[in-house]
């Protein structure tokens, strides 16, 4: 039966009407109906060799688009709906958002299974069914507030399975259930992934805002979402989660290698487990455990078996987010590995005391990451300069012990959801273009350069970019209330907010640009500032930094004088699927952290990839972009790694003495503590953060000021030069190929997971 007649017999069967007579929500659920229909008309995708990616979170957004995209109905469903007066892309706005992550460590996740199933690769994820996802945002008093966030209904992409395992903690035993949502393949068959949910979970707990009983397990394991921040109470429910989650993954893998008949002294032949950051570490000692404690394995088979299945991705050098939990954590909630731990420890510790390799160190502290690096045969950074940092400095005592299992792998996106689903316009004149050949293989992006000094071709472009501002403008409006200019400059920075991505220099060239209007200095383009981001609820100056914005852009956005030229909005509850809309219609993609503070960064790579030109410092995969488009196309300023690593080891950086030295960074600072923003704001959060800015300052905002100022300045003045703009723009986006996640996965495959 074609498509057509499909999805009409369905809505008459589900509503008893046409499509035509059917509301929204209606044909949502009718779609997800037929989506789920046609899914199970496709091959599942399997293999010898299987691949179980572990990981706390998969930030896979909304999924009813991307599965007709990866169908390759997208465009029937969207002509047949047209045809009915409807429109797919309001029916897509009834979709809860599916935010099972914080930010870019999740996202990957949830490109690599995109990626790992359009490959037709034999792999699939383990995680956990958080009930509620990542906190919805909201801003009252310009401060943010955290709201829970529901997003499963009856009407969902979750199939409840009928596998079960008891998980038993040193003070109770809890049991699971094994959830899957469908993994589809762009023009391939259907991976899965696997989300574990505690029977027992009670979401009446759960108050209005987003608190609830910290000690009930039973009923809390699998509530939300940890909000990576540092909060203490939070940290035994952290740990009961993530056991949860490994014992559950053992289980199942364990499962799988019976059903094929497998000898688990084979483990490693045909399982891989990929460690996604140190929070599916225990699966390393829960394998062993179950190992020799079940299937009479000595220690060293198991071991042995173990070390050479397991390999462990790195995110971060923070060393705040490197997880060390207090041994007596695990001696409460995961008693039975403590013995493995101290085992896995004492053979360390035997061979090799030097005390920065250590397990346990001096203070009883468990050091996750030093299990997965020990005991695994595989440790990847995330981009080029963040593995050679491990290698050089972070981890250079077990770089020096074991050079052969460390790797790179670049980050990448997939370019289905980030692209051919975000960025119809700019998809369409690509295949008018280039062809349809990059949806496949996305090298043949390179195919641009050949249209670079094509006016027509450049033109369309700039179109394109357009009406996608045009569209942002509508949204944001509908959304915040705010009225912005789609002829004046985006400018966007999204992402977490933390202080090493340095939002707060990014308000502080908005105070110099204010304060330069103000006093007469008008710029020739005007810009909009435009900002996305959650605080973890703990992070204190982080809040205050959301404080800064939102009272900057009360006051700029309100002053008749200013607004013409400058305009600041920062958007609530900035997701995924805020993202998909925000992305495609940027001018200038900042990517400004520390140099040498962020891995890799991934929103670069959507921003490129939709005709963005980069203001960045050398960091993470910047450098990566920067090699592939050249100086003339990106704009780097600030510090680089080396620098600031030496700033770090001499501890020799004073941020009060360049506010000293320097009127504008003293300037811009001071307006902070200003009476114009305490008028608005709060003394409190305002002189926190300007207290922390001048006698603190970790992350060095004040240090980079200056240039950041000045090449914001340049990139603005070479925007009024379109010509020379939209060229920009076409090397950009003709270099994104190499940031596509399928080539990330082909590299993890060849290196390290090698399913075929
Ligand atoms: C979440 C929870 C905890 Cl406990 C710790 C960290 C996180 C988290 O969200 N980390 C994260 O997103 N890291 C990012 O990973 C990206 C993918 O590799 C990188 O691009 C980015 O640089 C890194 O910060």
């Amino acid at each position: 039966m074609e498509i057509r007649d499909r999805f009409e017999k369905l809505s008459a069967k589900l509503y008893g009407r046409p499509i035509r007579q059917c509301t929204e929500a209606e044909l949502f659920h009718t779609l997800l109906v037929l989506t789920k229909e046609l899914i199970a008309d496709k091959k599942q995708i399997t293999g010898e060799r299987k691949l179980y990616y572990i990981s706390a979170e998969f930030l896979i957004g909304k999924l009813l688009s991307n599965n007709l995209i990866n169908l390759g109905v997208y465009d029937e469903i969207d002509s047949i709906l047209k045809e009915s007066g409807k429109s797919l892309s309001m029916i897509e706005n009834i979709e809860p958002e599916p935010s099972l992550g914080n930010g870019g460590l999740g996202r990957l996740a949830a490109c690599f299974l995109d990626s790992i199933a359009s490959l037709g690769l034999n792999g699939c994820g383990v995680g956990l069914l958080y009930h509620f996802g990542l906190f919805k945002q909201s801003f009252h008093d310009h401060l943010q507030c955290a709201n829970k966030n529901e997003w499963i209904t009856d009407k969902s992409w979750l199939t409840k399975t009928d596998l079960s395992f008891d998980v038993k903690f040193g003070d109770r035993t809890v049991r699971s259930t094994m959830y899957d949502i469908d993994v589809v393949g762009y023009e391939n068959g259907i991976g899965k992934l696997h989300l574990f949910d505690v029977n027992s979970v009670d979401e009446s707990i759960v108050g209005n805002g987003i608190d609830f009983d910290k000690n009930n397990i039973e009923k809390n394991l699998t509530l939300f979402l940890y909000p990576d921040d540092s909060d203490e109470a939070g940290h035994l429910l952290r740990i009961y989660q993530q056991y949860f989650m490994v014992s559950n993954a053992a289980r199942l893998i364990i499962k799988d290698m019976k059903d094929a008949g497998h000898d688990l002294h084979d483990l490693n032949k045909y399982a891989v487990v990929q460690i996604n950051d140190t929070h599916p570490t225990m699966v390393i000692p829960e394998l062993i455990r179950i190992l020799t404690q079940e299937e009479y394995f000595t220690m060293d088979d198991a071991i042995e078996v173990v070390s050479k299945t397991c390999a462990y991705t790195n995110h971060t050098i923070l060393a705040e987010a490197l997880e060390k939990w207090p041994l007596r954590y695990l001696e409460k909630v995961v008693p039975v590995l403590v013995p493995i731990i101290k085992e896995l420890n004492n053979r360390i510790r035997k061979v090799n005391p030097d005390p920065v390799i250590q397990i346990i160190d001096d203070e009883n502290r468990v050091h996750m990451a030093h299990i997965d690096i020990h005991y695994g045969f595989s440790t990847n950074g995330v981009a080029a300069i963040h593995t050679d940092i491990l290698k050089d400095s972070e981890l250079n005592h077990f770089y020096k012990l074991y050079p052969e299992r460390f790797n790179n792998k670049t980050n990448g996106i997939t370019f289905r959801r980030w692209l051919l689903s975000c960025n119809h316009g700019l998809a369409r004149l690509l295949d008018e273009t280039i062809g349809t050949g990059y949806r496949k293989d996305a090298s043949e992006l390179k195919k641009l350069l050949e249209h670079k000094e094509d006016q027509n071709f450049l033109d369309k472009l700039d179109e394109v970019k357009k009406a996608n501002k045009q569209a942002l403008a509508d949204y944001v409006k509908k959304m915040e209330g705010v009225n912005i200019d789609p002829n004046s400059v985006f400018d966007v920075q999204v992402k977490r907010l933390h202080e090493y991505k340095r939002q707060q220099m990014n308000a502080l060239y908005i105070i110099h640009k204010y304060l330069e209007i103000k006093a007469g200095k008008k710029p020739e383009t005007p810009v909009t500032c435009i900002f996305g981001a959650k605080a973890a609820p703990a992070y204190v100056i982080a809040k205050d930094i959301i404080h800064l914005i939102l009272v900057l852009a009360e006051i700029i956005n309100k002053d008749p004088e200013v607004s013409p030229y400058l305009k600041v909005v920062m958007v609530s509850n900035y997701n995924v699927s805020y993202a998909e809309k925000i992305i495609p219609a940027c001018d200038i993609s900042e990517q400004i952290s520390l140099a040498s503070k962020e891995a890799s960064g991934t929103s670069n790579m959507k921003f490129m990839l939709n005709g963005a030109i980069t203001l960045g410092t050398d960091d993470g995969a910047n450098v990566e972009i920067h090699d592939f488009v050249g100086d003339d196309n990106i704009y780097i300023f600030g510090a680089k790694s080396d620098e600031v690593i030496e700033h770090y080891k001499k501890a020799d950086y004073v941020s009060r003495d360049i506010y000293n030295k320097s009127k504008v960074v003293k300037d811009a600072v001071d307006f902070i503590v200003s009476d114009t923003v305490t008028k608005v704001g709060n003394k409190e959060n305002l002189e926190r953060l300007y207290n922390d800015l001048i006698n603190k300052d970790w992350f060095m905002a004040l240090l980079d000021l200056e240039a950041y100022i000045e090449k914001k300045d340049e990139i603005l003045k070479d925007y009024a030069d379109r010509e020379k703009w939209k060229r920009m723009v076409v090397v950009n986006m003709a270099n994104a190929g190499f940031f596509s996640s399928d080539r990330t996965i082909e590299e993890y495959n060849r290196d390290i997971w090698k399913l075929r």
